[in-house]
């Protein structure tokens, strides 16, 4: 037994993944409806509009996750459900509001925690169009700050809070490759609007500014009476040296994660930018006034981690161009001896390697005082899974080991080395519309079928966790 006696598991999935209906009862369009509106930008030119159902299928996901033995639940709320232009002075959609009560209400009346994530990349369209969206220093964070307001006000019985969801996502891909919505890039065949260089540096701080501000605002107003915690979810890679008895290779491995992770949560820890990414980007890094900086401080109750794969990681030399977001190396999947970090899945940018979580854990842990973690997500694809009979895909053995050695890494990490680690997520409890790959790619425990009303399918994998937490969870 390794992890401790209060450890709570399940799944997690996002509003405009899984909820379809992108019309009912009053939603506003997101950036993700425009984007995939545009031709060419999702693999197969599909949406979120219909998706999962899970808008109206709330019974039956419950069901579900209660029948796999989930303890807790992740979901985001779509913010255009709750203000459909989005600002702090337009109107609030109360059917939006009253959707997600009563499901945490059923949520909780089936003995399963929801975890909230208030903004998974779903911005409402009418703000990017008013003002620019997360571009924009001053409204942004006001905007997001509001809506926090109001769900915290709507939703006492919710204790786990996440602000934001993979904030280099929207930073890097929404304005650097252009390869997630809004689709900003300085590439002029992609977009005639964006600035790689410079944008995405911009969106990295407002975000900041905007989950600090939604913290303050829950710490001030709402924790006093409704007690829950609240905290930012990164994405970050576990990272090793191409060649290891190389230092500069070496190094560039601490600032592969600087990159991706200490972007954000260096200021929220400390307060300020990693010196890495201060020396690389100059004066296209946003400074911290003083007022921000006492904001941000200290702005998380827990750290929340979403992780999936490791790279081997060669350093570049030279000076790097200007758009580069990886801190002036190379990510690869073979190091120098010619070892391979792990199998092929459907992600191109995924190949499974379990001790790479146990490394990222303890680096998380050691780099930032040993908070309180989350895993709020991790999980596989599986290599031509959406070509396969149903027959086939419910034996899903790949992602059964991938889920095994994944949580047995953490268990380790918790017993062994002491990381404070508290929950984990699974990614996620069924196939879903996954972003700029459409429905190609398929991450679920469950098999959703499409072609046919979205019938749910639980595959192998999803069963395979509730024992699995049974032999890892302290009993006393
Ligand atoms: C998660 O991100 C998302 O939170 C979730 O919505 C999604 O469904 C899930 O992953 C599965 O993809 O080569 O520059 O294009 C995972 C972290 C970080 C993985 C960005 C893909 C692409 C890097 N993601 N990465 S790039």
């Amino acid at each position: 037994m390794s992890l401790p006696k209060d450890f709570m598991w399940g799944f997690a999935t996002a509003a405009y993944q899984i909820e379809g209906a992108s019309e009912a009862d009053g939603r506003g369009p997101s950036i993700w409806d425009t984007f995939c509106a545009i031709p060419g930008k999702i693999a197969d030119g599909s949406s979120g509009a219909v998706a999962c159902d899970s808008y109206n299928r709330t019974k039956e996901d419950i069901d579900l996750l209660k029948s796999l033995g989930a303890t807790a639940y992740r979901f985001s709320i779509s913010w255009s459900r709750i203000i459909p232009l989005g600002g702090r002075n337009d109107p609030v959609n109360q059917k939006g509001v009253d959707h997600y009560v009563k499901f945490v209400d059923d949520l909780l009346e089936a003995g399963i925690q929801p975890f909230i994530t208030l903004f998974h990349w779903d911005l409402p369209d009418a703000l990017d169009k008013r003002y620019g969206g997360f571009l924009n220093r001053e409204e942004f964070p006001l905007d997001f700050e509001n809506y926090a307001r109001v769900v915290f006000k709507a939703i006492p019985k919710c204790q786990h809070w996440i602000t934001f969801n993979e904030p280099w996502c929207s930073s890097i891909l929404g304005y650097n490759t252009g390869y997630f919505a809004p689709g900003h890039t300085s590439d002029r065949s992609k977009s005639t609007v964006g600035d790689s260089a410079r944008e995405p540096w911009i969106v990295g701080h407002n975000i900041i500014l905007a989950h600090a501000r939604a913290v303050k605002a829950y710490r001030d107003d709402f924790k006093p009476t409704q007690g829950g915690e609240i905290g930012i979810t990164l994405n970050g890679d576990a990272t090793y040296p191409w060649d290891p008895e190389d230092s500069a290779d070496v190094e560039a491995c601490d600032r592969k994660i600087e990159f991706a992770i200490g972007w954000f949560a260096d200021p929220i820890y400390f307060g300020h930018y990693p010196e890495s990414m201060r020396k690389q980007l100059g004066d296209r890094l946003p400074t911290f006034t003083p007022e921000e900086v006492e904001l941000v401080k200290g702005s998380n109750d827990f750290y929340g981690m979403n992780h999936y794969t490791a790279n081997y990681i060669k350093h570049k030399t030279g000076v790097p161009p200007e758009d580069d977001f990886l801190g002036n190396l190379e990510t690869l999947f073979y190091s120098k001896k010619g070892e391979c970090i792990g199998p092929e899945t459907q992600s191109f940018w995924l190949r499974p390697m379990a001790q790479g979580f146990r490394d990222l854990l303890n680096w998380l842990s050691k780099r930032y005082g040993h908070p309180k973690i989350y895993v709020t997500e991790n999980g596989t694809s599986l290599k031509g899974e959406n070509g396969m009979k149903l027959e086939q895909i419910v034996e899903d053995d790949f992602r059964v080991k991938y889920f095994n050695d994944y949580v047995n890494a953490m268990a380790t990490a918790s017993a062994e080395d002491g990381v404070n680690v508290k929950g984990y997520l699974a990614w996620s409890l069924m196939d879903n519309f996954e972003w700029a790959e459409g429905y190609e790619t398929r991450f679920g425990v469950t098999y959703v079928d499409y072609a046919d009303d979205q019938k749910r399918y639980p595959k192998k994998s999803a069963k395979s966790l509730k024992p699995l937490f049974d032999s890892l969870i302290k009993k006393e």
